[in-house]
């Protein structure tokens, strides 16, 4: 028998409930039940999950939780806390939740304590950062290092990027901190174009040291730090490496005492708070660091230890196997209402579409339901004056995360007030809509009042926090990272593993040479094409 979770007698219960309330709007949803609004709300570890704004009932939490536990949910984040090799595809444990153990806490892998080595390396990253951070650290000329440019892809840029944005208000300013990524030449060119050499030392982050993207820009930087500086020995000086490869990075040249250590047990999008945070460590400083870390174990905490019902992470992703699998939604937007999180979307895209963008079940089985919902966004307001109209009138229904703070970072009056107003209204809107009868009452012309109708009952949540400290930001992250563990444990797929990246990483390899040298072509009629094109 198969063991899709279509087949299980919750999801079938879960069908004919669907049934029964598809219909329901939000309006009678609230009119039925006075304190809705407070009922559906989890207040923990300082955020205030407001899920009230959801096509759902009691009845629907009960049932939704109920799958939760027949897909055996508990086990599994035991067993990803335990160290379990969970990631079966690749055979490897998967332990993010170690990287923000605290020093005393006892997480075995094989046998051993991971801690007391994950805590080894962070105090070597605050010693690098302290060193930077106070300009002990000279480059190969005697000049303290003022740029730092890291350069990764994937899980290795896009958790530094955001978490460099979003910390921005608490970096050191006399540092300029700057991401290559692409292979695309004018990434690197544009960031380093107003640095000089001799006061700038790169990041090299890597998991496999192999990355085509990464050791292109690499090779790349090595250059151009020795046509300006033009001595070897300076690359001891300006380049360090982050990687879980000491001997590819050994091979590259950089001193490996300078390496930065990671493990296979982190997966690349799983690592921004490993030594791949190093740029971030460096432009925050170790205490802001720790704290972030701190966040980050409070939410570990929080969904090891809360019931189901009350469990944030739980509730997150359950409501989106909720609108994916039964209401057919295709995407939902992630809108935070604070300007330093505009790389959060970008991030969240990786962390939960590679997780959970896939077909094919543990058991080797092909879905017959859909999976990941594409994640996608923007901040708030400035979304609101241009894909928003889709999300209130459009055809599609998109279930919205709104993530706002009650206070500003950069406090200027009444800005906040004005941020949190729209945040807040747009929830509203979003679920009540306009009738008829009120866009009458307008005095709207008769031709028009279709167009001024909104229709409402579409989804949100708010994710209501204090300010954007390092701390809530660790938050924010882990409720994400286990909301995709929960989705991917209802859909029965390995979220840990990503063929499709894998796949990336060799198919360029052999057009290369077919684009560099006059061979034969043995493609299909349009590749063999686009080959040629790009040699004439
Ligand atoms: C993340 C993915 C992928 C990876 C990059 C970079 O989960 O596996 O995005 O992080 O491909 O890989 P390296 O760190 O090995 O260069």
């Amino acid at each position: 028998m198969s063991a899709l979770v279509t087949n299980s007698p919750v999801w079938k219960a879960l069908e004919g409930h669907f049934r029964e309330i598809k219909d329901e709007h939000l309006r009678s949803l609230f009119a039925k039940e006075n304190d809705r609004g407070k009922h559906f709300t989890i207040e923990d570890t300082g955020i205030y999950f407001d899920f009230s704004k959801h096509r759902i009932t009691g009845k629907t939490l009960e049932l939704l939780t109920e799958l939760a536990r027949e897909r055996g949910l508990g086990d599994k984040i035991k067993a990803m806390f335990a160290g379990e090799k969970i990631n079966v595809t690749e055979n490897r444990a998967v332990l993010h939740i170690a990287l923000r153990a605290s020093k005393d806490a006892n997480i075995q892998y094989e046998g051993r304590n991971v801690v007391p080595d994950v805590h080894g390396v962070l105090e070597k990253m605050a010693g690098f950062a302290n060193k930077i951070r106070n300009k002990t650290w000279k480059g190969h000329t005697g000049k303290p290092i003022k740029n730092i440019v890291n350069i990764g892809i994937g899980g290795s840029d896009l958790g530094p990027v955001m978490a460099y944005e979003a910390l921005k208000y608490y970096s050191d300013r006399s540092l300029t901190i700057r991401f290559v990524s692409n292979v695309d030449g004018n990434d690197f060119s544009e960031a380093l174009q107003d640095l000089a050499a001799e006061e700038t030392l790169f990041i090299v982050s890597s998991k496999t040291f192999t990355t085509l993207e990464t050791m292109t820009n690499a090779r790349t930087a090595r250059a151009w730090l020795l046509a300006s500086l033009g001595d070897d020995k300076a690359v001891a000086k300006h380049f360090v490496a982050v990687s879980t490869h000491e001997k590819e990075v050994a091979r590259f040249g950089i001193d490996t005492r300078n390496m930065f250590e990671f493990w296979d047990w982190v997966g690349g999008r799983y690592s921004m708070d490993s030594a791949i945070g190093l740029s971030t460590m460096t432009a925050v400083g170790p205490d802001h660091f720790y704290a972030l870390l701190d966040g980050f174990r409070q939410m570990d905490e929080h969904f090891l230890h809360a019931p189901f019902s009350r469990n944030i992470p739980v509730i997150m992703g359950l409501l989106t196997v909720w609108y994916t699998n039964f209401f057919g939604a295709q995407t939902q937007a992630i809108l935070p209402y604070e300007n330093y999180l505009k790389r959060f979307p970008a991030y969240l895209q990786q962390l939960t579409m590679e997780s959970n963008g896939k077909y094919i079940t543990l058991n080797g089985e092909k879905v017959n339901y859909s999976t990941s919902p594409v994640f996608w966004g923007e901040p708030g307001t400035n979304g609101q004056h241009s894909f928003y109209q889709l999300i209130h009138q459009g055809t599609n229904l998109i279930p919205c995360d709104f993530i706002g703070f009650k206070k500003a970072l950069n406090d200027l009056p009444p800005h906040q007030d004005y941020l949190t107003a729209n945040m807040i209204a747009q929830g509203e809107a979003l679920a009540f809509g306009k009738t008829r009868e009120e866009v009458l009452h307008e005095g709207v012309s008769a031709e028009l009042i279709p167009h001024k109708v909104f229709e409402g009952n579409r989804p949100s949540s708010v994710f209501f926090l204090d300010k954007l400290t390092p701390q809530n930001l660790g938050k924010l992250i882990a409720m994400y990272e286990h909301s995709v563990f929960v989705q991917g444990a209802v859909w029965g797929v390995n979220p840990f593993d990503q063929m499709g990246v894998e796949l990336g990483k060799v198919l360029a390899q052999n057009i290369i040479p077919e684009l560099q040298q006059d061979v034969p072509l043995r493609h299909d009629s349009s590749t063999n094409a686009l080959i040629r094109y790009y040699r004439s």
